[in-house]
């Protein structure tokens, strides 16, 4: 496939299907050799693997480019500020903040997270205060809630889930009140695949005068985002799940809350001016970006989206559902095998169990087969605990997966069932 990087004119229109042979080629360890085997990749929502494109941004900005940023005069210095800014601008265009100013280079969907609690929480919350959290949260937007709610004396309230797994939304309206000042969900469950509906959401905790926070993590990389007209007030992401490295990730938020939030971490380039008696706080976007930032990452960040825009997020997504619909089918014709947490509309992400079969056993055999699954909580214990299990297999899929592939591990799961039920 032929990217092209920065041309933002190349439209999903200009791409109708996805040919995975073609997208394949752009992903060298999907060459790679596991125990014999040509390897299955099939753990994306843990992390995505990396087209050449951004392996070679990489590469290049370290051979030819590599300067601290917005403190040179140099040249050198002047070039990587210029791409740093560059990627923002990209970055706020994929998810159609009204600025560039909007959007906070950071490590991760957790430590974005973390700065709204840890930041927005400390100074906003008082005691007796609500936040709004779901029964199907990821570990990290749980913890941190969790903490600031301990430390100001407020309520985690928790969204239920009914009996499918789905969030329980007639119970989330009744649950918000007056003292509710925040709510924060997964756009799509880690563990589940589940897409929630994060309009009403947004619509319902607003008309409550709650601010919203939706965790993209598993969204970015699978639906388009407009985050205003969404109106969401807080929204997170990580570059590593959406074929960029690891390391940086984005804290999106409106510019009036992010005015009125005071800074999270001190030092570097979020100052305007220091004395020992008085110090004043850089505008945005810099406030928030404390140190020296993940410039490589936040460059490559910008190509894995011009990746993504190129291929076209219409087909990327039309050729998903091809694969989890596929997957969802073909695993209901092993007997006893049960999966979680399934509508008609999951992002490619499928949870199961097979019965008498323990979940790392299942792991931990299919990686002999060279597929690669992820097994456990996957970081959603009280998920588990509404399920009332350890954990489950997880298979997540991306563009570059294949139905052979999946027709592979089907295969392999046979195999492995009846050399366990012998
Ligand atoms: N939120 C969700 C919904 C996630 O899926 C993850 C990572 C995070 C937050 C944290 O992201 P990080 O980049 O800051 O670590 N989820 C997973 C997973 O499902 N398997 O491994 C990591």
């Amino acid at each position: 496939m032929k990217t092209q990087a920065g041309n933002n004119k190349i439209k999903s229109t200009q791409i109708q299907t996805i040919h995975p042979a073609e997208i394949r080629k752009e992903f060298p360890i999907l060459n790679t050799q596991v125990n014999g085997k040509p390897l299955i990749y099939f753990d994306n929502a843990a992390t995505t693997q990396k087209p050449k494109v951004v392996i070679d941004s990489i590469t290049n900005y370290y051979r030819n480019q590599n300067a601290n940023i917005h403190r040179g005069l140099h040249e050198l210095s002047d070039r990587a500020t210029q791409q740093y800014e560059q990627a923002r601008k990209k970055t706020a265009d994929f998810i159609h903040a009204k600025e560039k100013a909007e959007i906070n280079f950071l490590r991760g969907t957790t430590e974005a997270i973390n700065l709204v609690a840890s930041a927005w929480g400390n100074q906003f919350l008082q005691q007796g205060d609500e936040i709004m959290i779901s029964q199907m949260e990821h570990h990290s937007n749980i913890v941190p809630w969790y903490r600031i709610c301990k430390s100001k004396g407020c309520r985690l309230k928790i969204i239920p889930l009914n009996d499918v797994g789905e969030l329980n939304m007639e119970t989330f309206a009744s649950l918000l009140n007056a003292k509710t000042k925040l709510v924060s969900v997964a756009y799509i469950s880690n563990a589940l695949g589940l897409i929630n509906p994060i309009q009403k959401i947004i619509d319902i905790a607003h008309q409550a005068g709650a601010l919203v926070m939706l965790d993209a993590a598993q969204a970015v990389q699978h639906t388009k985002i407009d985050v205003q007209s969404l109106d969401c007030d807080f929204l997170a992401f990580s570059g590593h799940k959406m074929y960029a490295p690891t390391g940086i990730g984005v804290l999106y938020a409106k510019r009036a809350i992010l005015e009125s939030m005071q800074p999270y971490q001190s030092g570097g380039e979020m100052i305007d001016k220091v004395g020992f008696d008085e110090v004043t706080y850089n505008e945005l976007p810099y406030k928030f970006e404390a140190g020296t930032p993940n410039i490589c990452g936040a460059i490559a960040l910008g190509t894995a989206i011009d990746f993504i825009q190129d291929t076209g997020m219409d087909n990327i997504q039309r050729y998903e559902h091809e694969l989890i619909t596929y997957a969802s089918d073909a695993l209901k014709t092993i007997k006893g095998l049960r999966i979680y947490g399934e509508n008609a509309k999951n992002a490619p992400v499928i949870s199961f169990n097979i019965e008498g079969l323990h979940h790392y056993d299942i792991g931990s055999l299919l990686n002999q087969y060279g597929i690669a699954i992820r097994t456990g909580h996957h970081c959603t214990q009280p998920l588990m605990d509404f399920f009332g299990i350890s954990g489950t297999c997880r298979a997540s899929f991306a563009f570059y997966n294949t139905k052979e592939e999946i027709d592979r591990m089907i295969q392999a799961l046979n195999h492995i069932i009846k050399m366990l039920t012998k």
